[in-house]
């Protein structure tokens, strides 16, 4: 499901707010604050089947944080979709934003979206940013790298654009991780034009593969193939926004939205079409069927999918020491659904689904590794956090 945008979902919230009375108005908590902050109550517990947990707010007030990423030594960035980027220092958000951030199309739902750094951060300070940007041919989702000095960017320099742009505001996916080969792997939504997903042509409904300073490498799979464009790894996606790397097997796994119903979790192998708008388990938002149905020779399957549609956003293995009873387990951020998915796996085979934090009812953009072996997520709102899953004996 395409996510509903923040600022809309504020608004409903707002208007829900001015037209109920006062009584129920301080019920609801809409009398002390006409948004509901982000901030979690920390004295909670949350039980669920493999661990009891806490939430603690590291930053917030944050405005539509969309990821999160960490520094050595546990300082984090975290992106606000309207064009900041912002550090967290020591376990406090800096107020300044970090300068020298590209300009980006705050739009639907485009503006300043991944942050990742290089896989040899430590040595080369490289950070990847994504982001929705303008050119001559419309509006589309970019890649721009840059040094992080400690308090600004500099050095930033595009090194990808997905061809072609558009006007509208959807389907950007924006999703970076490197692979155990060092290449980046960037998710590229196909901009609400489904036809495009299966065009090798063009570079959105893609997951491209880059090396480290946007060259396309000589393995990838549409090299040297006429009609093609060699930036392209897998086809066929809708709107992927969550990537990650599997912690064993070194594979590519990636989850994106379906239409009403239909969002999936593939596994990214070279050259494969992953079948959208040919093949899907969902239909369109008015309730007719799309493409062919849900199989076609050619058109991989996905591992897992869901209908009613959870609106799957960032993804990470669980690979702290934290909590040991979620080790190896798959999280999923839930935009619509808004929740916590945690899924188990065998293998290549999803065996269990559990929705976390449903009551919480925020909508959780993003999910990462801590290097303390903490959980961490984001909550999409406006006001927005950062938040510590912590373990509760
Ligand atoms: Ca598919």
């Amino acid at each position: 499901m395409t996510p509903i945008g923040p600022m809309t979902h504020r608004l409903a919230r707002r208007a829900a707010c001015t037209t109920l009375t006062a009584a129920v108005l301080v019920t609801l908590g809409c009398a002390a604050a006409p948004v509901q902050d982000a901030a979690p109550a920390e004295d909670k517990v949350y039980r669920s089947q493999q661990a009891a947990f806490r939430l603690k707010a590291i930053a917030s007030g944050l405005e539509n944080p969309w990821a999160l990423a960490f520094l050595p030594g546990g300082d984090m960035l975290v992106t606000e979709r309207p064009g900041r980027l912002r550090l967290i220092r020591d376990g406090k958000l800096v107020k300044a934003p970090i300068a020298g951030v590209p300009p980006v199309v705050e739009r639907g739902q485009g503006g300043l979206l991944d942050v990742v750094t290089h896989p040899k951060f430590a040595e080369n300070r490289l950070i990847y940013l994504t982001y929705a940007g303008r050119r001559m041919d419309g509006i589309g989702t970019h890649v721009a790298r840059a040094r992080f000095t400690g308090d600004r960017l500099e050095d930033l320099k595009v090194i990808f654009a997905a061809r072609p742009g558009g006007s509208g505001g959807v389907h950007f996916g924006s999703r970076i991780v490197f692979g155990a080969d060092g290449l980046m792997y960037i998710t590229t939504g196909e901009r609400g034009e489904p036809e495009n997903a299966q065009k090798l042509t063009t570079l959105i409904g893609k997951v491209i593969r880059l090396t480290d300073d946007g060259k396309v490498p000589p393995g990838n799979p549409f090299v040297n193939r006429a009609g093609t464009q060699p930036e392209i790894f897998t086809y066929g996606h809708r709107n992927a926004q969550g990537i990650a790397r599997h912690p064993g097997t070194g594979a590519i796994w990636a989850v994106e939205h379906g239409a009403r119903g239909g969002d999936e979790i593939n596994i990214l192998k070279r050259g494969a079409n992953y079948g959208w708008p040919v093949i899907t388990y969902g239909m369109s938002y008015a309730g007719f069927p799309i493409g062919e149905g849900t199989h076609k020779p050619g058109m991989e399957q996905p591992i897992k999918y869901w209908v009613p549609s959870i609106a799957p956003s960032g993804m990470a293995f669980y690979t702290g020491d934290k909590f040991p009873g979620w080790k190896g387990n798959l999280f999923v951020g839930a935009l619509a659904l808004q929740h916590l998915n945690r899924l188990t796996l065998d293998g290549e085979h999803v065996v269990g689904e559990e929705r976390l934090l449903e009551d919480w009812h925020q909508r959780i953009r993003d999910v990462r590794n801590g290097p303390d072996g903490y959980l961490y997520i984001l909550t999409d709102e406006d006001p927005g956090a950062v938040v510590r899953l912590e373990p509760v004996p």
